[in-house]
């Protein structure tokens, strides 16, 4: 079990700080350039009024709980995780441990349908929850990225696209982390939280996260702070992954995260939609129209060619330097 000492947490936190959050009902033109100025200060933003109707979230979040609700041997059934299916504290192929369960999907109809079978007692119900979860957070995510473009002065579904394509290579993960353990008080807890999932950045365009109301989320700032997300059921978070950093040539930058975990009576449940374009897609920077930005800070690279690379190393890597041109 991996424990932060109390210096990770609360002495480092910066209290001051209020999360950038972008209110979809605004004005078109000012959510473009409230969502550029988070991605290129914190690569991070929750978003609110977003329009998602409750009973697709809720619905999701049900078949979630009935899911981590069996008994473990029910839910070995749907594992190992490699790299989809059923896990439990370990994550990816390297030894990286937490303190969570978690499952992962690719997030296409038909291998979430037939993922289902093993998922569910009723596969069709469950199924039918996270195909309509996971479009409607696919619309979600395109809607924010043409929001990006058009900040960006690129031309307009420019990044978009990349993730609209049939063989995109998105995927959707629930995590499950337990509530504190009642052999513990709840002061040693709060004191000393157990790392749920350790520190890094997402590999994939943008992660659009919603949890329900219980905290653990922290992102790590450019001055060096942990900073605590509060958690809101209504609200989504949006990340910036290392793609997006790639795609804007180092002008978004991909943010730092973690989730701490058993300070909390209750469990945390967290679904994340990882929006990634299709293998053979390339993540060349994407420059605005008539515009002398430069130089370029990477080589080419396909997402099938970054993904090899993060797939065989571990969680907390840094793995974009090796692709910075020098
Ligand atoms: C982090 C983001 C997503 O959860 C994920 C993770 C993946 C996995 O759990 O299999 C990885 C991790 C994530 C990055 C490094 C590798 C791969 C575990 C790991 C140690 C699904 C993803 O795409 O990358």
């Amino acid at each position: 079990m991996v424990a932060v000492s109390p210096t990770h947490h609360s002495s480092e936190e910066n209290q001051s700080f209020s999360v950038p959050t972008i209110d979809m009902s605004l004005d078109r033109i000012l959510v473009s350039n409230k969502i550029v100025q988070a991605c290129e200060e914190y690569g991070f933003f929750k978003l609110v009024s977003h329009g998602i109707p409750n009973r697709i979230i809720s619905n999701m979040e049900e078949e979630s709980y009935d899911f981590f609700s069996k008994p473990a041997c029910k839910k070995q059934e749907a594992g190992p995780p490699s790299p989809f299916g059923y896990g439990c504290k370990s994550i990816g192929l390297k030894g990286d441990m937490g303190e969570l369960e978690y499952i992962l999907l690719e997030a296409n109809p038909s291998s979430i349908s037939r993922r289902s079978i093993t998922m569910s007692a009723d596969p069709n119900k469950f199924s039918d929850a996270v195909t309509e979860y996971v479009q409607t957070i696919r619309d979600l995510s395109c809607e924010v990225l043409d929001h990006m473009a058009q900040g960006l002065r690129l031309p307009d579904k420019s990044l978009s696209c990349l993730i609209k394509d049939d063989d995109n290579d998105s995927c959707f993960r629930v995590n499950h982390y337990h509530p504190f353990d009642d052999n513990n008080n709840i002061e040693n807890s709060i004191n000393c939280p157990l790392i749920g999932f350790g520190e890094h950045c997402d590999p994939q365009i943008i992660t659009i996260l919603r949890s329900n109301d219980v905290g653990g989320l922290q992102i790590y700032s450019k001055d060096n702070h942990w900073i605590s997300v509060p958690p809101h059921p209504a609200e989504f978070c949006v990340f910036v992954g290392e793609a997006l950093q790639v795609l804007t040539n180092k002008r978004f930058l991909s943010v730092k995260h973690r989730v701490l975990a058993n300070f909390s009576k209750q469990s945390r449940i967290s679904m994340m939609y990882f929006a990634a374009p299709s293998l053979a897609a390339s993540l060349s920077w994407l420059p605005p129209a008539n515009s002398p930005f430069g130089p370029r800070l990477y080589r080419n690279l396909t997402w099938g060619e970054y993904k090899k690379v993060v797939y065989s190393g571990r969680l907390g890597d840094q793995r974009l330097e090796f692709f910075e041109l020098s």
